[in-house]
């Protein structure tokens, strides 16, 4: 794969280097007609022309969030699409990347729904129009103990619950991930209730950090990382970060998120990244970051409250046992 450093001295992959083959080879089709002349309205036709997953380069601005920039170097591209979690499609770090080609995220609708004013079904492009796409850069820490750095690409989840108009009734939003047997070879697993749920407060879903993301490094999503939407919490484990998401329901009581009901001692509610409450078969004292070697090799740094996002988040915890609300 090619690489280009960045100002820090890390390399990337060239953005045409990660994009899926296939849709690489539809652009550069696209591209070559272009070169032959085709009819006349330039750029903007072809753009409306195409189904728009062909259209892979994301132009996000940069992010006004408060705390949305990592000070930390990021993680390589191809490091952070090939060591997923997506039990979809199986429990090796490598599976997601190796199956989930197969899962098909055209066309796609999210319905949002529950106790809302204006329950909608929104067509992709609808939803990734809604609001200025901006890139942030957010750590993402596993409860196994790695954490990456990713550029993504989204907008507040915030925007969308203001289209949407939530009812006072309203106290936690479920999000729901697509559960399809035909491209989801891991489906047959019984470890976790399909499909994939994850949930949040309210006040944790409005808040500015919490990311619908639509791409990462300058792309659209892999699927393996969870296309063609997913969440990101950045001050939460891993998990709370649901993938390919197709329904967002508002409700009055806490929803049971899929691991809480596969092993509720395990992976709890509320998942804040904590180097003080460890999982109870593991420290999470400290993690490795991707990258940073592995085995005997591994560097491991201190793992930070909040994921290092406390200053803009702890207020939401204020007055709440973390050990027992973990
Ligand atoms: N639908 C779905 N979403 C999911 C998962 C999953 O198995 N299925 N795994 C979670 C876990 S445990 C982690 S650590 C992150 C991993 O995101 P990444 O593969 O983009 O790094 O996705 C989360 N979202
Ligand atoms: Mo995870």
């Amino acid at each position: 794969m090619k690489r280009r450093p960045d100002d820090r001295g890390y390399e990337h992959p060239v953005p045409s280097e990660i994009t899926p083959r296939g849709i690489h080879l539809a652009r550069r089709r696209l591209l070559q007609s272009l070169a032959f002349g085709m009819a006349g309205g330039g750029i903007a036709v072809w753009a409306r022309a195409m189904p728009s997953a062909a259209i892979t380069a994301l132009q996000p601005v940069p992010s006004p969030v408060p705390g949305a920039r990592a000070t930390d170097a990021l993680t390589a591209a191809d490091e952070a699409m090939h060591y997923n979690n997506f039990y979809e499609f199986g429990f090796e770090k490598s599976d997601p990347a190796d199956y989930a080609h197969a899962m098909k995220t055209r066309p796609w609708h999210v319905t949002v729904d529950g106790l809302v004013a204006q329950p909608r079904t929104f067509d992709l492009d609808d939803l990734r129009g809604l609001a200025t796409l901006e890139e942030r850069t957010y750590r993402l820490r596993c409860v196994e103990g790695w954490s990456m750095v990713i550029p993504w690409i989204g907008y507040s989840l915030e925007r969308l619950l203001r289209e949407v108009e939530p009812l006072g009734s309203a106290k936690y939003v479920e999000f729901t991930s697509l559960a399809d047997p035909a491209s989801m070879p891991n489906l047959r697993s019984s470890v976790i209730d399909w499909p994939y749920r994850e949930g949040l407060r309210l006040d944790e879903a409005r808040h500015p950090l919490t990311l619908l993301a639509f791409g990462m490094y300058g792309e659209v999503l892999p699927n393996q990382n969870g296309a063609p939407l997913r969440l990101v919490v950045p001050w939460k484990y891993g998990f709370k970060s649901a993938k390919s998401l197709v329904r967002i329901r508002f409700v009055e009581q806490r929803p049971v998120t899929a691991w809480e009901k596969t092993a509720p001692r395990e992976y709890g509610f509320y998942a804040n990244v904590n180097p003080d409450v460890d999982h109870p078969r593991w420290s999470q004292a400290t993690e490795r970051r991707l990258g940073d070697g592995s085995g005997l090799f591994a560097r491991r740094r201190p793992t930070q409250l909040f994921n290092g996002y406390a200053d803009q988040v702890a207020g939401l915890y204020a007055g709440m046992d973390l050990a027992k609300f973990y």
